[in-house]
Order: C-alpha cells, then sequence, then structure tokens
C-alpha cells in the first residue's frame, strides 16, 4: 500500500530565498518565518484542492482531456481512488503543505446508487483516514459535488423537483459524514446550479427559501453529530448557471442574515469569482472583513482578456498584496485557509508543472503577505488614512457617529460654520506609489 512514487526525483520542496536559482524551492514562502505574530504556515494553512490537482485532465468545451495520470489507470473504482490519495498525499508532503480540500465525488467516482456511493466513500475514507494519521496532513474543508451529474440541471437544493432537492440532502448528508470522519475543520457550499438559467420559469423567492430550509438542515444534522467547525458559501455570480444565488459576498451576507445563518456561516472568497461579479478580490475580502464574515479564500486569478473561471494559479503580487493587507487588518481568517483553488493549463502536461505552479502560488502569498506587513506598517501610509477621517475622532464628528446629532443638528453645524469647505486630497497616487515602493 501507498509505495509507488509518483513524482519521482522531486523531493521536499525547500525555503531556499530569494536569490535561489532552484526552479524547485520557495523563494519568499518560508514556513516558520514571523510576519504581523505568526508564521507564515499559520497565517496561510495552504491547502491543495483535490479536484484540479488529481482529477481534472484538462478537457474543455472543444476537447477532451490532455493528462494523463499515472494514478489514474486501474478500472476498479477503489483502486483508481486509492492511487490517487497515495498521489496527493505525497504531493502534499513534498509541497511542505499540511492541508487539502475536496469534493465528495473527488475522492472517489460516484456509484450508480446512493448506496453504492455511501460504500465507496466509506472505504476510501477509511484509507485516507490512515494516510492522516501517518502524516501531519489535515483536511481544511469538504464539499459535496451537486452541479456536475445531469440530476442536478434544474439545481440541487433549489431543484423545483422535491424528489431532487431531497437526493441532494442525501448527497450532503454523507459528504458531511465523510468530512466529519476525517476532522475537516470546515464544510463548504458552493453553489454552482442553485440560481437561474431564466426567470420565465423560475420562482426566484421560492426557491432561496428552499435553499436557507436545506442548508439550516444540513447545519443542524452536522452539529447534531458533534462538528464545530465552520460552514462556507462560496460566492460565485454565475457560470454554469446564468444567475448564481450567491452572487457575491454582499450577497450572500444578506442572505444567510435574512435566514438567521450568520452564527454558523461565513464566506469563502476566491480571487476569480470577485473579478467575474465586476468587484476586485479587496473588495470581496472587505465586504466579508467587515461584517466578521471573511472565513477563508480560494486562491487563483482570472484572466483580463477572458470573462470565465480560468481558475489560474496566482501570480500577480499588487493584486495579493492588496489583498493581504485586508486579510491583515482583519485578523486573519475565521477557521478557514488558502485553498489552492486553481489548475495548471491544458497543455502544461509534465508532472513537474503541478510543482511549479503551486510554489509559485505560495511565493505570491508570501510576497503579499510581506509587502502589506511593509505597508501596513508604514507611517507615510497609515497617518495619510488615519488622518482622513480625523473630523471624526472629536467634537460633532464623534457626536454624529455615536448617535447623538439629529438632521437638524447638521442643519445648525452647517450654517453656523463660517469657513469655506476645504479641498481634502485623497492622496491615491501617493498611497499607490507607497504601495509600489514595497514591492
Ligand atoms: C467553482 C468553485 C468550486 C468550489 C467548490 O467555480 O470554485 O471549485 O470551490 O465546489
Ligand atoms: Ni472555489
Ligand atoms: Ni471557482
Amino acid at each position: 500500500m501507498g509505495d509507488k512514487e509518483y513524482f519521482k526525483g522531486i523531493l521536499k520542496i525547500a525555503f531556499e530565498g530569494k536569490a535561489s536559482d532552484n526552479p524547485l524551492a520557495f523563494k519568499y514562502y518560508n514556513p516558520d518565518q514571523v510576519v504581523a505574530g505568526k508564521t507564515m504556515r499559520e497565517h496561510f494553512k495552504f491547502a491543495i484542492a483535490y479536484w484540479h490537482s488529481f482529477c481534472g485532465q484538462g478537457s474543455d468545451p472543444f476537447g477532451a482531456g490532455t493528462q494523463n495520470f499515472p494514478w489514474d489507470q486501474s478500472n476498479d473504482p477503489v483502486q483508481a481512488a486509492k492511487d490517487k490519495a497515495d498521489a496527493a498525499f505525497e504531493f502534499i508532503s513534498k509541497m511542505g503543505f499540511d492541508y487539502f480540500c475536496f469534493h465528495d465525488y473527488d475522492l472517489i467516482q460516484e456509484g450508480s446508487s446512493l448506496v453504492e456511493s455511501e460504500k465507496r466513500l466509506a472505504a476510501i475514507t477509511d484509507y485516507i483516514k490512515t494516510k492522516q494519521d501517518a502524516s501531519s496532513i489535515k483536511l481544511l474543508w469538504g464539499t459535496a459535488n451537486c452541479f456536475s451529474n445531469p440530476r442536478y440541471m434544474n439545481g440541487a437544493a433549489t431543484n423545483p423537483d422535491f424528489d431532487v432537492v431531497a437526493y441532494a440532502g442525501a448527497q450532503v448528508k454523507m459528504a458531511l459524514d465523510a468530512t466529519m470522519k476525517l476532522n475537516g475543520e470546515n464544510y463548504v457550499f458552493w453553489g454552482g446550479r442553485e440560481g437561474y438559467i431564466s426567470l420565465l420559469n423560475t420562482d426566484m423567492g421560492r426557491e432561496q427559501d428552499h435553499m436557507a430550509r436545506f442548508l439550516t438542515m444540513a447545519k443542524d444534522y452536522a452539529r447534531s453529530q458533534g462538528f464545530t467547525g465552520t460552514f462556507f458559501i462560496e460566492p460565485k455570480p454565475m457560470e454554469p448557471s446564468k444567475h448564481q444565488y450567491d452572487f457575491d459576498a454582499a450577497t450572500s451576507i444578506g442572505f444567510l442574515q435574512k435566514y438567521g445563518l450568520q452564527d454558523d456561516f461565513k464566506l469563502n472568497i476566491e480571487v476569480n469569482h470577485a473579478t467575474l461579479a465586476q468587484h476586485t478580490f479587496e473588495h470581496e475580502l472587505t465586504v466579508a472583513a467587515n461584517d466578521n464574515m471573511l472565513g477563508s479564500i480560494d486562491a487563483n486569478r482570472g484572466d483580463y482578456q477572458n470573462g470565465w473561471d480560468t481558475d489560474q494559479f496566482p501570480n500577480n503580487i499588487e493584486e495579493t498584496a492588496r489583498a493581504m493587507m485586508v486579510f491583515l487588518k482583519a485578523g486573519g481568517l475565521q477557521g478557514g485557509g488558502v485553498n489552492f483553488d486553481a489548475k495548471i493549463r491544458r497543455n502544461s502536461t509534465d508532472l513537474e508543472d503541478l510543482f511549479h505552479a503551486h510554489i509559485g502560488g505560495a511565493d505570491t502569498f508570501a510576497r503579499g503577505l510581506l509587502v502589506a506587513d511593509k505597508v501596513l506598517n508604514d507611517p507615510a501610509f497609515s497617518s495619510i488614512v488615519n488622518g482622513r477621517y480625523a473630523s471624526f475622532d472629536s467634537g460633532n464628528g464623534s457626536a454624529f457617529e455615536q448617535g447623538k446629532l439629529s438632521l437638524s443638528d447638521l442643519f445648525d453645524v452647517a450654517t453656523s460654520n463660517t469657513d469655506a469647505i476645504k479641498a481634502r486630497s485623497g492622496k491615491q497616487e501617493y498611497l499607490e506609489n507607497i504601495l509600489n515602493n514595497h514591492i
């Protein structure tokens, strides 16, 4: 069991620093380096995404997969799943990461019935549990794939057919069981088909009520089984549905608050989902952080010219540095970590490419964190930002913040103010220069 080496010739990836010319080494991600009071390892809790790295063969709407994974050769589903787990654990160990994330049917191929699927999940989670015990590799979150099978073409929890809703419920129960068995720290809901294609045939209000009911049942079940982790909603505006109900952070928070789910659920913010919603990554993180809902991150990036979820590995240092400023100000993530929900390109067909991709991603986050820490500690930067709001720190501005003024009071303040209103510069270009100078 598990004595086959899949990534031959690649040793454990070490931190060698910026001067190293070894392509298979970290230049900036030093797991033990302390930044803003925590090690990088603790800040990030890097996770690999089982689906992209070990399942996705690189097919697209125009052609079949291009990858020929050596762990995907057996015709026996349980053996194939074990081989995949061996490859995944070897890869995670060699990367020096601590976590992975999965969809139920990434772990093992779905069976022809729920009962058969449950058996298969039991077999593979037994196997993975022994691999976890023999290593220190943990599960950041689990989730259920309730979007690929044709039965979910009209949605899962929001399907207009109750039989499908019940089927999705059974699947989520099994995925929760698998997550709890592997000591998952969190559980994710990404509602790929929880939305609509046409409003002509959709009762949006009723579907959203159903989704809330479903999430409440899932939460109640997991809590009754002793699960103490956090549930995450992963917002995305569209794709595969035309319009997804968890459109963005603001929409998802409004939904959770409306249905009283805000204490058990937080958000998993994905970079490319933010940009698909016409937001920046830092915007989505800020919206979540403002409501104490910043739970986890799906790290990737989009393509500036393409309007879909290209899920490329993060490599934009400025984008990541701005995001890490929000991250540090928020005090990090509520229970989650940084999951590389990213895939190598279809024509990146060497097994080694998976290492280059994750090394680059980890180094990008590390550089972003280092830059963000320097910017936030730069007095030139903080004095400008804090100074902008100084008029609320005392006097009438402070009374306004405390709710002690009425609209008539504002009238009195404004009319008794004889000084002309001063132009106060926002200093944007100067702040942008400070940020760039720290990169
Ligand atoms: C798809 C999502 C998906 C979730 C997990 O766009 O990012 O991969 O992270 O279901
Ligand atoms: Ni994701
Ligand atoms: Ni995505």
